[in-house]
């Protein structure tokens, strides 16, 4: 039996409120979730995923990525229109973005569903109107994060295949693949997979594009549990999942090996916006991790599929989870 009940580590602080929800948006929005968000000069951007609406009648009609910007990271503007929506007879929609600043651009990874499956895409953008899309990847595969640097000479990231033939249900791992140009992808090693985490046993996935320390690369993933016995929660009929926040340290030069891994979670459902209201409760999803100056960590994160919110820590705080 796994265990299925886990509090927050006690490094982590949590906003008393979420920083981004619908009541925010000037457009149509019913739930504002899973962004991507880095840290250009001053100011903070965040992309968001909007899945429009009607949140009273619970009615869903599509998926857009809306913009954001904040002086502090803490309160949030967003722009009037949406910002990178595709839709056509093959793509359905384009949706968990997480982003990675290299040379001035900002790169955007995000899961696109079509007609034949999962795809997983990297984006660049200058101005956060036009879009350039690099590379798409073969179905299934999604939950791509860009290093922010070249390592060994290639770019790197980290990504979630789908291997539903081999192994009949859900058992996704997260991986690590490298690339000379962003555009082909190739050299792919396995870095944890779910029986390497404590608290998963159902799939594991890359949350957060990582962060460079001293001590390794600081990376945040997603891992979920699945619950026969949950009952409804959220506002569909049978949600038995349970998303966690992870934090994990990888090698420096070779980012497919662990260094160390917290073995509870980091980020656990705990606040109302979390566990009771929303879409599907029991869901923290982290997309954005920034590191500032003072050693201070925010890690921006999805609750219930319908709110974005901020928690903090302290970076040698999440290096000795890793390590302990
Ligand atoms: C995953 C993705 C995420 C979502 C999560 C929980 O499979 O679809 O976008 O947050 O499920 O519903």
């Amino acid at each position: 039996m796994i265990r299925t009940k886990y509090n927050s580590a006690p490094c982590i602080r949590k906003l008393e409120r979420p920083v981004l929800t619908k009541d925010d948006i000037p457009y149509n929005a019913a739930l504002i979730f899973n962004a991507g968000v880095a840290k250009i000069g001053d100011e903070y951007v965040m992309l968001f995923r909007n899945d429009y609406g009607d949140y009273d009648q619970q009615i869903l009609r599509g998926t857009d990525l809306g913009l954001a910007r904040s002086k502090d990271g803490i309160h949030w503007t967003a722009s009037d229109k949406p910002c990178f929506a595709m839709r056509d007879e093959e793509i359905g929609r384009v949706y968990d973005p997480r982003l990675t600043v290299m040379d001035g651009k900002c790169y955007v990874c995000f899961a696109m569903d079509t007609r034949h499956g999962i795809r997983g895409g990297i984006a660049v953008t200058e101005d956060f109107e036009t879009f350039n899309i690099l590379s798409l990847s073969t179905p299934d595969n999604r939950n791509m994060v860009l290093f922010p640097e070249k390592i060994g000479g290639y770019y790197a990231r980290l990504e979630r295949p789908m291997p539903i033939y081999s192994r009949g249900r859900d058992r996704f791992d997260l991986w690590y693949s490298e690339s000379p140009d962003l555009k082909f992808w190739g050299n792919s090693k396995l870095v944890m997979g779910v029986e390497d985490v404590p608290f998963a046993n159902d799939k594991i996935g890359p949350g957060a594009p990582p962060i460079k320390t001293d001590k390794g690369w600081l990376i945040a993933f997603h891992s979920v549990i699945r619950d026969n016995e949950r009952g409804k929660h959220g506002w569909e009929d049978r949600w038995q999942k349970c998303y966690y926040a992870g934090i994990a340290l990888l090698d420096l030069e070779d980012p497919s090996k662990v260094i160390g891994m917290y073995k509870e979670p980091l980020i656990a459902p705990e606040l109302p916006w979390e566990t009771e209201e929303g879409f599907r409760t029991h869901v923290i999803f982290p997309g954005g991790m920034i590191l500032e100056p003072d050693g201070e960590v925010k890690i921006y994160y999805g609750a219930a599929d319908t709110v974005e919110c901020l928690a903090t820590a302290n970076v040698d705080d999440l290096i000795k989870l890793c390590l302990d």
